[in-house]
């Protein structure tokens, strides 16, 4: 049995936490990396945990030392100064990709997010939803940086080849909490679905796919994913009688839009 070795940076943050149980392998070690303090491993875990920033070049290099993938989680989740966002997502992400490049990982899943199209509005989605590819529309800095670090991914595919996969994430929570989670849910198992598909296709070259569940209520498409091997198994509308009655918001980033630029929240 060949051995992998997998990094995820950011894998203290939410969604880091949720994926390192589900991204367990008996061929796989797991290389957890993050400025935050990580949970120490249980004794049935392969896992190497790792103190860094993937703001700094030193440490990604080491990071990335024997890596097979990198799924790179790490960067601010919401928004923030641009400054900030600029800092630690943008050149954050130009640092992982170029140690990525310099140790010959070949294949890197990016975290993008559905506010790198924010501003899109719901209705715009045909009978197959939003496509994974629309051209960016950003709500906030947070979602310009992940509008810039696919177009990132997209340099690094073109001019070294490797696999990029950039995943717009919508809302990875354990449950749905609103109304606008019942479309834009991804469960952690289908993350872990779907990022395993992403680990795993042949030759996918640089990607952009929607990262949800396959909800009720979508209003995005999951085609994209599906051709790279992904099958929802979930669907947030079996939580539609607990979250709060309310409209479904006009545009896929919520509140995101009425959140002040460049206001940390
Ligand atoms: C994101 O991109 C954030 O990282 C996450 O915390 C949620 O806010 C999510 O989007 C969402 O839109 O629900």
């Amino acid at each position: 049995m060949s051995e992998h070795r997998i990094l995820i940076t950011g894998a203290a943050g939410g969604m880091g936490t949720l994926m390192r149980p589900r991204l367990r392998r008996p061929d796989r070690i797991l290389r957890l990396l993050d400025v935050a303090e990580l949970p120490a491993p249980t004794p049935d875990e392969r896992v190497e945990l790792v103190t860094g920033s993937i703001t700094d070049a030193g440490a990604m290099a080491a990071a990335c030392r024997e890596v097979d993938a990198i799924i790179h989680l790490g960067g601010v989740s919401r928004e923030d100064s641009w400054e900030r966002v600029l800092a630690v997502n943008v050149e954050g992400t130009h640092t992982v990709l170029e140690a990525a490049r310099a140790a010959g990982v070949s294949r890197v899943v990016l975290a993008s997010s559905n506010h790198a199209v924010g501003y899109r509005a719901v209705g715009e989605a045909g009978p197959e939803g939003i496509a994974a590819e629309a051209p960016s529309r950003p709500d906030t800095y947070y979602g310009f940086s992940k509008a810039a670090i696919e177009a990132l991914g997209s340099l690094y595919h073109s001019r070294f080849g490797m696999d990029v996969i950039c995943v717009r994430i919508g809302s990875c929570f354990e449950r749905p909490s609103d109304v606008r989670g019942l479309s834009m849910w991804l469960s952690p198992d289908d993350g872990a679905r779907l990022f395993e598909a992403c680990l795993s296709a042949e030759h996918p070259g640089f990607r952009v796919i929607w990262g949800v569940s396959k909800n009720t209520r979508a209003v995005v498409s999951l085609r994209e994913a599906e051709e790279l091997g992904y099958r929802s198994l979930d669907d947030a509308e079996k939580f539609a009688n607990e979250v709060p009655a309310g409209a479904a918001p006009e545009f896929i980033g919520g509140a995101f839009l009425d959140t002040p630029l460049g206001t940390p929240n």
